[in-house]
């Protein structure tokens, strides 16, 4: 197999693209991806702080190496979610990437933050891990950025995870998310950031390929509570499809965004106002993570 750019021996083949490419061209195909992206969305411009929300992973990481090379002024966040030896490793993982970058790295503690680490916040809840820890990160990546007076949160959301949470909210015809599935989220509020995803047209594999080529040491173990999540059930289907028919994924999210989005576009507007206690974005008198840190707060006291 050939290098599809310049003929030299293949690296790695694209078979949705129907290419292959050697090692720097793969490279230079990746971040061509995410300029396009970052481009077509608008999702921010060169003189623009952006907050990149790390985990540790391959995702985040590639993403911030991309930002970080183009010349982008970017400031990395690491949400400590308080998951036993998984959080320790990939928050390590984190701060020696940002050493050796010689890049601000903002640490947010979920367990400073609600009162308990997320394990706990399961326990006290009884609802699944994912359901607390995903309401402190939305909520807690939006409240950094304000206070850092950053006007924009990017995450390392890949072609794979957009496709997958796609799936769930068809499979479910929650209409109300389908909006809501979309690679640059505008700021509705002076007090919300926007939200982008710049990877949204690279899938897992090609992260991974790119993480591996720039030698970014990465957490390779998932979050423990993300077996059995059913986003992994639903990307085990997409990778079949994918298998028996290269660039099913993408055609299943970019027809999605392309054509479908727009007649899921909400007709009946929300309301947005300020949580009576927290001065946070919400659509109720006080915003659900104040009553999560509440119920926390009781159980553990
Ligand atoms: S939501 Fe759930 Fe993730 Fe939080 S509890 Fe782990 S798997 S980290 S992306
Ligand atoms: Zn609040």
């Amino acid at each position: 197999m050939k290098c599809r750019k310049c003929g030299s021996a293949a690296a790695i083949e694209l078979r949705r693209h129907n290419a292959a490419f050697c090692a720097p061209d793969f490279l230079e195909f990746f971040r061509n991806q995410v300029r396009e992206a970052i481009r077509k969305h608008r999702m921010f411009v060169k003189d623009e702080r952006v907050l990149v929300a790390v985990s540790g992973g391959k995702d985040s990481l590639a993403l911030w190496d991309v930002l970080i090379d183009d010349g982008y002024d970017t400031t990395g966040l690491y949400l400590d979610l308080g998951i036993f030896d998984y959080s320790k490793e990939s928050r390590a993982k984190c701060d020696a990437f940002a050493a050796a970058r010689g890049v601000s790295l903002i640490v947010s503690s979920v367990a400073e933050e609600v009162g308990a680490p997320v394990p706990v916040i399961k326990d006290v809840t009884r609802r699944p891990p994912c359901s607390g820890c995903g309401l402190s990160k939305r909520y807690l990546m939006n409240r950094v950025a304000l206070d850092q007076g950053i006007p924009v949160v990017a995450t390392g959301h890949n072609l794979d995870d957009e496709a997958a949470t796609l799936l769930g909210s068809v499979l479910h015809w929650r209409t109300e998310a389908l909006p809501r599935q979309s690679p640059a989220l505008a700021s509705t509020h002076p007090r919300l950031a926007r939200r982008v995803k710049p990877l949204y047209r690279l899938s897992e594999r090609e992260t991974a390929a790119y993480a591996f080529m720039r030698k970014i040491d990465y957490i390779v173990e998932e979050c423990p509570f993300a077996k059995g999540a059913t986003s992994i059930e639903h990307k085990k289907i997409l990778d079949r499809m994918e298998d028996a028919s290269p660039g099913a994924k993408h055609n299943f999210l970019f027809g999605f965004l392309d054509r479908a989005r727009v007649a899921f576009e909400n007709v009946e507007h929300v309301t947005l106002q300020e949580c009576a206690r927290c001065g946070q974005v919400t659509t109720s008198t006080v915003c659900a993570f104040c009553k999560l840190s509440d119920q926390v707060k009781r159980a553990t006291r």
